[in-house]
């Protein structure tokens, strides 16, 4: 007797406990979207377009769990987050994942309660300046004022590099985003250090004459951009990473937006397994069986995501670089799906 009431105690307990840790899978299914952290306004990467509607090859991070995860692309809501503000954002539960230029590191895969889910951009950090400024390399850039934002890695890259390349600067550390550049177009500061892509967004939609300005060619650190979600949830977890996975692994088989729906009767087992024509994948995450074919169709595979964005299709123009796929000498790699 005392067994049993011990017993439906544990159980009372335990279904508690499972309440209380509904997983955030239950949570964005019960809701009907996707909670995606993005930049306040970032070209290319995460911003909203004329009509209102977030694009970029982040956002598209987004609309890429928001269709394995509900079927549709558009059932996610942008929440825009300055640098500073993004893992408090996760960490507090506003958002289920950030999608928005975040470089992973180990500090912040393990103190701040954040884990990546995959790299989607390989990048480093850089320089802008103006023209007239007449520097033709970082190494010049000794007494110079340096404009970056609080809350980003930039701040000890910047730092570190100045110290073992003996370059002394002043540095222009300012919150807003906005406030970053204005001063920066305004002249406050000489240079402006952020990622290499952030720079070319800046260049082409943020300052009046972006022939006055250039990128100096110094890369002074790895910066690899990834989607991040709160630790403690490992199946919302392979379902960010997975979904990144399947439009790396789309590219790879040639499968499109356009050419998926031919491909539905492919002998190849691996566009069987990714499209859910043999299942077991979907099921394996909770999802639907159509969770990849629903990306590639409403979203793309990666390189249609990249040459939309930041490419060859976009004005940033950005080439591929590390970001092709590894058969095509770049770093852009998804593991099998059996
Ligand atoms: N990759 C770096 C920098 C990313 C970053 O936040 N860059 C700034 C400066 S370009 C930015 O995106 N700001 C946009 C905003 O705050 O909305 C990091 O993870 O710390």
């Amino acid at each position: 007797m005392r067994y049993a009431k011990y017993a439906a105690a544990a159980l009372l307990m335990y279904s508690v406990t499972q309440l209380a840790c509904a997983g955030t899978l239950d949570v964005v299914k019960k809701r009907g979207y996707v909670q995606c952290g993005v930049t306040t306004g970032f070209a290319g990467f995460s911003a909203p377009d004329s009509k209102g509607e977030w694009k970029g090859l982040d956002v598209d991070m987004c609309r890429a769990v928001a269709a394995a995860t509900l079927g549709d692309a558009s059932k996610f809501k942008a929440v825009p987050l300055n640098s500073q503000q993004r893992f408090t954002a996760l960490q507090s539960g506003e958002i289920d994942l950030l999608a928005r230029n975040t470089t992973v590191t180990q500090q912040r895969d393990t103190a701040l309660g954040a884990i990546h889910a995959g790299i989607n951009y390989y990048d480093g950090q850089g320089f802008l300046v103006p023209k007239s400024l007449n520097v033709k390399s970082a190494k010049e850039l000794d007494g110079a004022t340096v404009c970056m934002q609080t809350g980003t890695s930039n701040e000890n890259t910047m730092a570190d590099w100045a110290r073992a390349n003996g370059i002394h600067y002043k540095p222009v550390v300012i919150e807003q985003f906005n406030e970053v550049v204005n001063a920066f177009a305004a002249g406050r500061c000489d240079v402006f250090t952020t990622d290499a892509s952030g720079l070319a967004s800046i260049r082409i939609s943020k300052l009046s004459k972006p022939d006055d300005y250039m990128v100096l060619p110094e890369i002074i650190s790895k910066e690899p951009l990834g989607p991040y979600v709160r630790q403690g949830d490992d199946n919302w977890l392979n379902i960010v990473q997975w979904s990144l996975y399947a439009m790396i692994d789309a590219e790879e088989l040639g499968l499109t937006s356009k050419n998926v729906d031919q491909n539905l009767d492919s002998k190849n087992p691996d566009v069987r397994r990714l499209l859910g024509v043999t299942p077991g994948a979907g099921k394996n995450m909770g999802v639907d069986e159509k969770w990849a074919y629903n990306i590639i169709k409403q979203v793309g595979n990666y390189g249609e995501s990249f040459e939309r964005n930041v490419g060859m299709g976009s004005p940033l123009k950005l080439q591929r670089g590390l970001n092709a796929l590894w058969t095509k000498g770049g770093l852009m790699y998804s593991p099998p799906l059996n």
